[in-house]
């Protein structure tokens, strides 16, 4: 196939209720829909995701578009593309920028699962209909409004909730979580708030039962990672470290982990994401689906993702209503007895809807 034309939507969503890590707060997420066009008219969709900020990891939203624009359309220019791995390949010469070709290379294998008239998740081995879901609650520091929350997330169904931590408020929220749900599937997220000086503090974290502690140090961090893990009964989860493959070697070979999170734009598209997969199973890494507050689409890209019976431990995919009022699909995301239901449709099995996009966004031509 050959892409003839490359459009996208700006668009930008109210969140419900502020999100705040231990970096930052966020009230609304902004993001970039791409569609892809080949030369039949099939057209395929991916999300943009990187936020405003250079405060999770440094690719922005701004520094994304150039890259687009200036780097990787131009790779795709009378390009012949047999098969959507190929536009892996062809990006390789642009280095990092990974939420960036995950736009593009996650479109083209909608498009590409589209026009063989296939649903996404036929591509990946050992599918199932729905998938399990958990949600990541931001820092509230009044403990009763955290704990109504907790109450009313598990009372949806989610079977994990995902809580983030920074100093000083760790063990309190931590504690009245565990002592109100003690069976719970409970998780920290710490954002790299931490150092390999807190490790006495860290190592009481063990004594919670978290299934995990994500992230604690520094992006580029893995050796007080694994230092950290040598101390810990509990857990690493890496994030942010991971960006490719060669990420996930290294970590396993330090034991800077035992588990990854995998966002698929992180690491720069779905080929990436399925060599990390399949690592994880020869490795015994628990590797799981997390997320970046997507819209419908990079929502309905996750969900056929984790459609893969790998992925048992539930995903950071909520549904739509968990962060929007609105979503920009014609058929909302739902929940239903903590599982989701993988969308059974062509591609990522989900279709826009145009009035919504057009009254939150913009459409704009980006190539013909
Ligand atoms: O660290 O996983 C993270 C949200 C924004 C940025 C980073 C993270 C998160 C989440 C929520 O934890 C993921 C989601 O529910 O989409
Ligand atoms: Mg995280």
């Amino acid at each position: 196939m050959q892409i003839k034309r490359i459009d996208r939507y700006c668009v930008r969503l109210p969140l419900k209720q502020p999100f705040e890590t231990s970096y930052g707060r966020i009230s609304e997420k902004a993001f970039d829909l791409m569609l892809v066009t080949d030369e039949k008219g099939n057209q395929g969709i991916g999300e943009l995701v990187p936020f405003e900020q250079p405060d999770y990891i440094e690719e922005t939203l701004d520094t994304a578009r150039i890259v687009i624009e200036k780097h990787l359309i131009p790779l795709l220019h009378n390009r012949w593309i047999t098969h959507p791995f190929e536009t892996a390949d062809y990006f390789d010469q642009v280095k990092g920028n990974y939420m960036a070709k995950s736009s593009l290379e996650t479109a083209i294998w909608d498009l590409y699962a589209r026009r063989q008239g296939k649903s996404l998740k036929s591509y990946f081995k050992d599918t199932r209909a729905k998938v399990p879901v958990g949600v990541s609650l931001g820092i509230q520091t009044d403990l009763t409004k955290l704990l109504e929350q907790v109450t009313d997330y598990v009372n949806q169904g989610y079977q994990r909730i995902k809580l983030k931590i920074r100093p000083g408020y760790d063990l309190a929220p931590i504690a009245v979580i565990r002592q109100q749900f003690p069976d719970l599937l409970l998780m920290v997220d710490a954002n790299s708030a931490y150092t390999i000086a807190d490790l006495p503090h860290l190592k009481k974290l063990d004594k919670y039962q978290l299934a995990l502690i994500e992230q604690p140090f520094a992006a580029n961090d893995f050796l007080d990672h694994a230092r950290l893990q040598k101390e810990l009964e509990t857990a690493i989860c890496l994030d942010e470290n991971i960006r490719t493959l060669k990420d996930c070697e290294l970590a396993f070979a330090l034991g800077s982990c035992r588990s990854i999170n995998l966002k698929i734009p992180r690491v720069g598209g779905i080929s990436e994401a399925l060599r990390i997969t399949e690592f994880c199973r020869d490795k015994d890494l628990l590797v799981w689906l997390g997320g970046m507050f997507e819209s419908g689409v990079g929502r309905a890209l996750n969900l056929q993702f984790a459609s893969q019976q790998q992925l048992t431990f539930p995903g950071d995919i909520s549904a739509s209503d968990r962060y929007y009022y609105e979503d920009i699909l014609s058929e909302p995301i739902a929940i239903q007895n903590g599982m989701i239901q993988v969308p059974d449709g062509l591609g990522i099995g989900v279709s826009l809807a145009e009035e919504t996009l057009l009254k939150y966004g913009a459409y704009e031509n980006l190539y013909t």
